[in-house]
């Protein structure tokens, strides 16, 4: 009897260590080593965080003592660190404990340690969870938010809390330090007493991990939630508003990291609603949260109805703006001018505000690049960005170098990723989704790391503890590890050229929630810059959005020499050409085909990439587990069709203009 129960829990610890398992992300469990840990500070739980993830997790010589000491040292910045292959050293709680998660991330990717210095490149780096209230989460596709529930029951339980407490982890692990936990299209109900309540259940389970908690507010929260007349940002009684609240907020969360703003954009309110610049409005706010070390983040993400190009406004409003902003204001710029697209040029914006803290906003969740559904590593898409040549000041202005403090003298750096987080049980939907957020963290950390590395070390660490029986270590790095780094690589570019090759950009489908295409649809009184139509402005002499020089001029928010570069057609790079050029369908392009031959080539290129992950990925079986197999063959499956979905819909709508054949397919076909 006693074997058989034996038996019986042994089998639900595994069934329930294997139901478990997508939630557990790159932070799987090893058999540790044994491990003294040797604090060398005042007690705290921070500190107790980074001793049991030690103790949990060693995987370096047995019997090792591993000292965390935190003093002072001139070459650590912020929440860095200096690392030894038995110590850490840090100025900030914070610091140790990111120290002992690269300690121990070395030790799982067989990284060596040497002693060394780490330091983060931006002061905040954070997640902003497009989550409301009522438990939904806008462009999510992960299930519900981690932390709203429908019900809107405030109870706050065990489960909600492990909840809570894994995802702080995570974050922790990769350096992320902040979190906005509510909809930039933000509900003025976050400000009242019960979700206040919430929001300091829930910073109290982040703060242990060093992740501070920030909210998004609504510009009218004074009228909407405080029954004022106006939310004009220059009325004693609005101030005094959101002074009151900031104190409120304070009192219950003393570490409150701040708010982030979306004003005065897509029909948000916002200072202009009263004639005021978004300058006043941010002013307004950031006084209010001075006295308590808090930060806005004001964004600049702006267009209007009757733009003629919405790509210019955000350069438009805010340049004028430049040095007007208080110094604990960040302006948060998304990386393309448009939105988050498959690929756009970065904003002009970054290098162009020389006076006024910026920091780059990129979107993890896959809105344009196929929601959980595609495969699409995006570090890629962010190492393109971030490693831009702005020119700003001269050259090596990369939008790292003018975001992170190399250029201009910011009072505050910072980085934001809108997360794809939910209530799935593997946290991201797509299981590859995971190493978005990874991602996501480490570049935060560190905006010089290579695709290839995070790629590497994510796989190294998600799915090690699957490999079968049959597989050997070597086996693995040869036919697992190489084929599915090559294949995240290359994995956004496919994306691109199914879906948006050669600089097309927003023709998606606006039906299917920005799945899939749709660049015919234009339904009467649409606003034309939500429809297609607008971007690709295919006619019978040609594609593309003209942003030259003789169009609408965008290019000239570019610095020397790229505004001359991308002028040109003949100097402006394949990757960008139709979204700064209108150009007929029989232009030659560098390869010495036509557009339209090229355009077609693109899309079925895509077509041809994406069935190739399918075979990589049919091989890895081997060395994953049978769930997570599974889920990413049949998500693969969808995004085959998707691919051919795109090619076909794109090629025959276009042909309708160019009343060209679809040319042979040359292999290989670039
Ligand atoms: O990309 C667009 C999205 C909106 C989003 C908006 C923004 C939160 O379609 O869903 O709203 O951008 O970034 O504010």
């Amino acid at each position: 009897m006693k074997k058989l129960l034996f038996s019986l829990w042994l089998l639900s610890t595994t069934l329930g260590l294997r139901a478990e398992d997508g939630h557990q992300l790159w932070l799987r469990p090893h058999q540790a080593a044994p491990v003294t840990v040797v604090v060398a500070a005042k007690n705290s739980t921070l500190l107790a965080m980074a001793k049991q993830e030690l103790e949990r997790n060693w995987q370096g010589a047995a019997g090792a003592t591993v000292t965390l000491t935190l003093k002072k040292d001139n070459a650590i910045k912020h929440d860095g660190f200096r690392l030894g292959p038995t110590s850490v050293r840090a100025t900030t709680e914070a610091g140790l404990l990111y120290g002992v998660f690269e300690l121990l991330r070395r030790q799982q990717t067989g990284q060596p340690v040497a002693d060394k210095v780490f330091n983060p490149s931006y002061e905040y780096r954070l997640l902003n969870h497009w989550d409301n209230p009522d438990g939904s989460v806008e462009r999510g596709y992960a299930g519900h938010s981690i932390f709203w529930r429908k019900d809107s029951s405030f109870v706050v339980t065990a489960k909600d809390k492990a909840l809570w407490q894994e995802y702080a982890r995570a974050n922790a692990s990769v350096g992320l330090n902040g979190a906005v936990i509510n909809n930039v299209n933000a509900s003025p109900l976050i400000l009242s007493a019960e979700y206040l309540g919430r929001t300091k259940a829930i910073a109290d389970v982040l703060r242990p991990y060093g992740v501070k908690t920030f909210l998004a507010v609504k510009f009218s929260s004074p009228v909407l939630l405080g029954g004022l007349k106006t939310a004009d940002p220059l009325d004693p009684a609005v101030k005094k508003w959101w002074q009151a609240k900031a104190k409120e907020i304070y009192q219950q969360i003393p570490d409150f990291g701040g708010f982030l703003v979306k004003a005065s954009s897509e029909g948000q309110p916002g200072p202009q609603d009263y004639g005021r610049t978004h300058a006043d409005g941010a002013n307004m706010l950031a006084d209010a949260v001075k006295p308590y070390g808090g930060l806005v983040m004001w964004r600049a993400f702006v267009y209007s109805p009757n733009d003629k190009d919405r790509a210019k406004q955000a350069y438009n409003e805010f340049v004028p703006l430049d040095g007007k902003f208080r110094d604990n204001i960040i302006v948060q710029v998304k990386n393309g001018p448009v939105d988050f697209q498959p690929r756009e040029p970065f904003s002009p914006l970054f290098g162009a505000l020389k006076k006024t803290s910026v920091m780059p906003e990129f979107q993890i969740t896959q809105e344009y690049l196929g929601h959980s559904i595609d495969l699409a590593f995006l570090s890629t898409m962010w190492e393109e960005c971030l490693g831009s040549d702005t020119y700003q000041a001269g050259p090596s202005s990369t939008v790292a170098r003018v975001t992170d403090g190399s250029v201009y003298p910011q009072k505050h750096t910072a980085m934001a990723g809108v997360a794809n987080t939910g209530l799935d049980r593997n946290w991201t939907g797509q299981d590859f989704g995971q190493a978005n957020w990874y991602a996501f963290g480490r570049l935060a950390w560190n905006n010089q790391l290579k695709s290839a590395q995070i790629a590497d070390e994510w796989l190294k660490q998600t799915f090690t503890g699957a490999t079968s029986s049959t597989a050997s270590a070597s086996d693995w790095n040869t036919n697992f590890l190489a084929p599915v780094t090559q294949l995240m690589l290359a994995s956004r570019e496919a994306i691109v050229n199914y879906s948006m090759p050669l600089g097309l950009h927003h023709i998606m489908s606006a039906t299917h929630d920005h799945y899939g295409p749709g660049p015919w649809w234009a339904p009467p009184k649409m606003r034309a810059d939500w429809t297609p139509p607008y971007y690709h402005q295919a006619d019978a002499q040609g594609v593309g959005f003209d942003r030259t020089t003789g169009g609408s001029n965008a290019v000239s928010q570019y610095h020397e020499p790229l505004a001359g570069q991308f002028n040109n057609p003949a100097t402006c790079p394949d990757e960008y050409l139709l979204w700064f050029h209108h150009l007929p369908w029989d232009f030659k392009m560098k390869s010495g085909r036509t557009l339209w031959d090229e355009l077609a080539l693109h899309y079925d290129h895509g077509v041809q990439q994406v069935r190739q992950f399918q075979q990589v990925w049919d091989k890895a079986q081997p060395y994953v587990d049978a769930e997570r197999f599974a889920a990413v063959q049949n998500k693969l499956r969808a995004q085959s069709g998707n691919a051919v979905l795109w090619k076909d819909a794109c090629l025959l709508y276009f042909q309708q203009f160019s009343h060209l054949p679809i040319p042979a397919i040359v292999e290989p076909p670039m």
